[in-house]
Order: C-alpha cells, then structure tokens, then sequence
C-alpha cells in the first residue's frame, strides 16, 4: 500500500542499495557470466525492492532493476534521428580483399611499407542498435534502421538484463551513445525452441532471427520474456568525457563502464596479424556460445581512423572480412515466375527446402532466362545453393552428374501468370516484360508498395500483406484509391482490427502533405528513382511543367539522357496515368512549392527537396562503374539495377566515381580505380550491398 508521509532516510538508503546490488548481481550473472549470489537470494532482493517501490510510489526511478519487465504495449515505434549516423562496414571475402584493404589503408595514411595497428573482433550476427545515456542513465534505444533515423525500442532494450540502466558513479558524462549489437546466445535460443514445442508453437529458424522479432515487439513484456543480450562494439556522440584515443582503449573504457564487450579482442599489427586473428577466430567459432558471420577489422587509432574517412556509408578504416559462403545441395523442384513493378518477369527457382547459412532455403532468385541457361539449370536438377553472410540465397551451380533422365528445361512463359497479359521482350533487352501494366494485379500491388514506401509519400503501416488483400478484395486500384478507403472498408479486411484501420486512415492522410520528389518518385515512372525525381522537381519546380515537357526539354536536366526523357515522356502521354495524377490532386494530395534551379543539382541543400539520407545511401546519387564479368546477372541488368536505386552508372572512372565494380577478368578500368583510390567491390560486395535493399 502507499504511504503519504514523506519517505524515511533510512527507506530511501536501503532502495538506492537494493537497486546498486541488484545491478551488480545482473552484471555478475548476464555480463561475466559468474553468478554472485543464488537464484532465491536474487529474488529475496528484488521483491524487496518491488515492495518498497509501492510502499514509495514516488521513489520509483526508470533506472530500477524492476522496471526490467516491459511495460504497457505502444500502437508503433517512435522515430529516433541518430545524433551520429550509425556505420555499416564494407565486406571482404578473400585473402586478396584484405590485401587490398590494408593496402589502401596504409596508402591513405601515407605510411609505405610500415605495419598498421588494427584492432579484430568477432562479428556478431545480431541486430545493431543505439544506447543514449544522459549523466549514466539509459534513457534511449534505437535500432540502426537506414543508419541515420532508427525506431525507438527503449522499453525492449531495458528487459534485457546485460545492459546497463545506470552507469558507475565515476561514469556520469553529460551524453554517452553506446552501440553494439543485440542477440540472442545459442544455448538461450536452444532452450527458447524447447519452450516452443512445450508449447506447440512454431519454431525460431536461427538465433537472428529470434533476437529480431523480439526486438521488435510493441508489447516490450513479450521481449522480456525472451532471452536476448548484448555486446558494445563503439560509441556514437560523447559530451562531457574524454574519448580513449583508440578502438581497443575504447572497449575496454566500455567494460569499465559495465557494457559486455567480446572477449575475443585482438591488437595486431599489419595483414599478417589480421590474417592469424582470421584462422583462430575461424577455429574458434563453433565453440563460441554466439554466432558470427566473421571477423572485423579497426585501424586502432583514432586519429588515423579520421585521416582516412570514409566512402559513402562504409568507413574506409574498418571492414568485416565474412566467413565463406554455406553451401548445400538440394533438388530443383520447379521454376515459377514473379511479376515485378514494371511487369518484369524474374524466374525463381523453387528449391526442396534446404537448411543453409543458419536458415531454410526453399526459393532463390534466378534473374533472368539468360541467367538460366548460363548455368544451365533443368527442373529436377540437383543443385548446389549458397548463401554469403545475409546475402540472399543463390544456385551455385549443377551438379550435372546427378542429371536425372526426365529433368525438364524452363520456358519462359508466353502469358503472365498474374494477368494473362502477353509477355514480351524488346529487341536488346534481357528482361522479359508482362505487358498487361496496371491491369495485372501484381503489377498493381507492387506500383502501390512503390508508391506508400517512405522513400515516397510514406504510407506508414501500409505492407505487403494489406496490399495484397485490397488488390485482391478489387478495393484500390490506384494510388487515389487509397485516399478514398473508409474505415468500413478497411475493417473488412481480414486481421483489421478497429485500432489498426484508425491508424492506417491517419497515415494515409499524413501522406497527402508531402514534397514533389517523393509524388513523382512515388508514381514509379520506370528510369526515375529519387535523384532524377530531385533534379526534375529541381529543374521545372513544379508538376505540370514536368508532365508537358518535351524530350527535348527534359534532356537538359542534369543527368537525363536520351532513355530517361524518353520513359517521363511515355508515362505522361499515357492518359490513364495523367488521369491517377489528376486523381491524387483531387485527393488533396500537395507539395510545398520548389524553387527552381537551373545547372547541376547538388544534394541536401533546400529543404522540401533536400534528402538527408542521400549521403548514406550507397547508391542514391553516386556514381559506379561496372568492369570484368559478372556471374549474378549481366552488365545491362546490374545497370537497370543500379539506375533503380537511383545510381549512375559511367563508361569511365574519374575521380568522380563512387565505386568501381569489378567482376572477372576485370581490366584498365580496375587499374585505374586502384591509381585513383577509388573504392573497389567484386561481385560478391556488389550482391551483398544490394540485397540490403
Ligand atoms: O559486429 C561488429 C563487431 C565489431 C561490428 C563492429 C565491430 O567493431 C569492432 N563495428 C561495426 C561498425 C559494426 N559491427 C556494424
């Protein structure tokens, strides 16, 4: 019961003690893993604790151990704007990559032949996320979302045991980020599926994925009854305290700070010391009680770790050398076809499901039918599938000796299988197209995904699954469909609760204030991703003028060639498309107004059409080079690819270039990227890099 009179001395003495012991046993327990006192001594202490506290209403603090338990559930996670951006490494997959790696970095530091001192720790295969500290006191938690803006997930980081809520006295700075990663240790994960078939419930297919969905639970008392933890591998903003001047003074400083680091940490010294570390960490991994996907790298000090900066969102001083690609063989049961935006027809092979690289395969992309036959995959084939770290899956290979008599060859589908709509290729095109527009209702679904992502008007809430139902339902068939959706007709909706259609509904309406790059964008006219949007918006300043300009008109903006003009063009002699873009303005769909600027368009600069993310974005605005053979897909597919993600993709490399992708055989356009310093990826860096996309 609550009491009125003020709280005792003694009360609020013995609370601070309970709340200090409490912590120290966590840290015992969760963090150096040798437990302090007994399970029934714990909870002796913390019932305690929890009596005072509602004895005490008033002394109860967001620092308590007992507020580790989760609280009320929220309807979605808060944006949290990261004060520093949160980095993502480059990968290195092979000796010849580290090579390189330390190669540009003692270029960049000008140092000749000397060793560089790096600093090497497992790389955890969890989920990375933000800790704010104000004066020592866990006040936020974000996950890394695009690395600039995350979602806050507080009250699920506070249930998890091993990170700290309040720091040491002695560590009481104005502002200290913490990241790191938060996972979930094997024997945990094992003992969590017990629980599953105890309960008869489905099973968690790898630690990750475990640790990602209880992460991202709104109910955080769902999170706290999952076994999830947590290691420190840097820092974001600091105020008020002296930073250690290298990454490895750094994790200790964290240590001292109570945060669990590896314990696996290495200082070496050069390419043979990342080498070793390499081997033994390899050796070790089976071993370790979390899973890794590899190693990473740290040029250890600080200062030098400035001078060489950073290349796009990747710094140029750190990279994560991957452990190999998993392999597995497994059974080609079939070939289906999926139907894309812009009606193109990926083929993708349905696989006898296969557990590799931590996770159950049954489906891999195949690209294209040129890709098909390149690899000369039969239905009925036995097949060698690989994953690399979180690269999607991918058909190796055949293994042609296990060929069975009655194995069949794919052919491509002359009907789409969504619409009926013909299916065609143009004339110099690998891509093969259903022509039935937005008349095929995969087509449609995915124009209106296009259209909701954030990156366009921002439909929040607005998934696959509720698409796929109001296409299906013939409820919307365009973008302005969805400002005429009613709560009835969104409560018919299968799993559409009353709550949910309310927060859809205000969603929607949020999205009709928006800016003129992300509508146009939005409208998914094929060769548009944001960067051309911006430079149109930039250019004409404002819809009309974009919609009746000419080829010849729109080739003078920066950047737009002959194809580009050509498909603006296209999509707005179409009346049906000027019709939506009529309807959407009926729908008080609206912009604020954008001042026109003629010549190069630079980014970020002015605010409705400035884009803060565009410098973290690996491809948006940047320029690449495509050299050598790639094996995933051809030259023209990669370069579609790239231009979709709003790339430019150059004949030559210049100082201009963002990066250079080097497929075998790569030639002069690889020597002359390594002479200007520009950053290389081969293949297997380019897929990674786009299957975070
Ligand atoms: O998983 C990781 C382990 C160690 C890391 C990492 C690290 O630094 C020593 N650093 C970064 C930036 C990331 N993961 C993303």
């Amino acid at each position: 019961m609550a009491s009125d009179a003020a709280a005792p001395e003694q009360v609020i003495n013995r609370l601070a003690q309970l709340k200090r012991e409490l912590e120290q046993h966590n840290h015992s327990y969760y963090v150096l893993d040798l437990p302090t006192i007994t399970d029934g001594e714990w909870d002796r202490l913390f019932h305690e604790l929890l009596a005072l506290e509602m004895q005490h209403p008033e002394l109860l603090t967001q620092d308590s151990p007992t507020q580790r338990v989760g609280g009320k559930p929220l309807d979605a996670f808060d944006e949290v704007t990261h004060r520093v951006p949160m980095l993502s490494l480059g990968n290195a997959f092979s000796d010849g990559d580290i090579e390189n790696f330390d190669r540009r970095c003692r270029e960049g530091l000008d140092l000749g032949d000397a060793e560089i001192e790096y600093a090497c720790e497992p790389k955890f295969d969890g989920l990375a996320i933000s800790l704010t500290y104000v004066r020592g006191v866990f006040v936020q938690g974000a996950t890394r979302g695009d690395g600039a803006v995350g979602e806050g997930v507080t009250e699920n980081l506070k249930t998890i045991r091993s990170i700290p809520l309040v720091l040491p006295e002695q560590c009481r700075q104005a502002l200290l980020e913490v990241r790191g990663e938060v996972l979930m240790l094997r024997r945990d994960f094992d003992k969590l599926n017990d629980r599953q078939v105890a309960k008869n419930e489905k099973l968690f297919v790898n630690p990750r994925n475990a640790a990602a969905g209880s992460l991202r639970q709104l109910d955080s008392k769902l999170t706290a009854a999952r076994p999830l933890t947590f290691f420190a591998y840097g820092i974001g903003a600091v105020e008020g305290a002296a930073v250690p001047s290298t990454h490895s003074a750094l994790m200790d400083w964290l240590e001292s700070m109570r945060f669990p680091v590896a314990r696996q940490r290495s200082i070496v010294q050069g390419v043979a010391g990342l080498r070793d570390f390499y081997q033994r960490i390899g050796q070790a991994r089976a071993a370790l009680p979390y899973d890794i996907d590899g190693v990473v790298y740290k040029v250890n000090r600080f200062d030098q770790q400035q001078t060489l900066g950073f290349v796009s969102r990747a710094p140029r001083f750190a990279i994560a050398h991957k452990f190999p690609a998993e392999e597995a063989t497994t059974v080609l049961l079939g070939i289906d076809v999926q139907v894309g935006r812009t009606g193109a027809i990926t083929p993708v092979a349905r696989l006898q499901p296969v557990f590799v690289g931590g996770t159950t395969v049954s489906n891999a992309t195949l690209h294209n039918e040129e890709e098909i036959r390149r690899k000369d995959l039969r239905i009925g084939d036995t097949v060698v599938v690989r994953r690399a770290g979180d690269v999607i899956p991918e058909v190796a290979t055949v293994i042609i000796e296990k060929r069975p008599a009655n194995s069949l060859a794919f052919v491509m589908p002359t009907r789409c299988p969504e619409c009926d709509s013909a299916i065609v290729k143009l004339e110099g095109e690998v891509i093969a197209r259903c022509t039935g527009g937005l008349i095929c209702p995969a087509q449609r679904k995915q124009a209106l995904l296009h259209y909701a992502q954030r990156r366009a008007v921002d439909i929040e809430g607005l998934g696959d699954k509720l698409v796929e139902q109001l296409v299906d339902a013939d409820v919307v068939h365009t973008p302005a469909d969805l400002y005429r959706l009613g709560i009835t007709a969104l409560s018919n909706l299968e799993r559409m609760a009353e709550k949910s259609a309310t927060n859809l509904l205000a969603s929607i309406e949020k999205s009709k204030r928006t800016t003129l790059p992300k509508f146009l964008f939005g409208l998914g006219i094929r060769q548009i991703g944001e960067t051309t949007a911006k430079d149109l918006a930039k250019h004409f300043g404002n819809l009309d003028a974009i919609m009746d300009a000419s080829v010849e008109q729109l080739l003078e903006v920066h950047d737009v060639g002959p194809v580009v003009a050509q498909s603006i063009r296209q999509f707005f002699d179409e009346p049906h498309n000027r019709e939506v873009v009529e309807q959407l303005r009926a729908c008080k769909v609206t912009w604020p107004e954008v001042q026109i600027e003629h010549g190069r368009a630079s980014q970020g600069e002015n605010a409705p059409v400035g884009n803060a993310d565009a410098d973290l974005d690996p491809f948006n605005g940047k320029t690449f080079v495509l050299t050598g053979t790639l094996e995933a897909m051809s030259r023209d597919e990669a370069k579609d690819r790239l231009e979709a993600l709003s790339a430019k993709v150059s004949g030559s490399v210049s100082k201009k270039t963002d990066f250079v992708i080097a497929g075998a055989e790569a030639g002069s356009k690889l020597d002359r990227a390594v002479e200007l310093g520009v950053a290389v990826l081969d293949e297997a860096e380019f897929l990674a890099l786009l299957a975070q996309r």
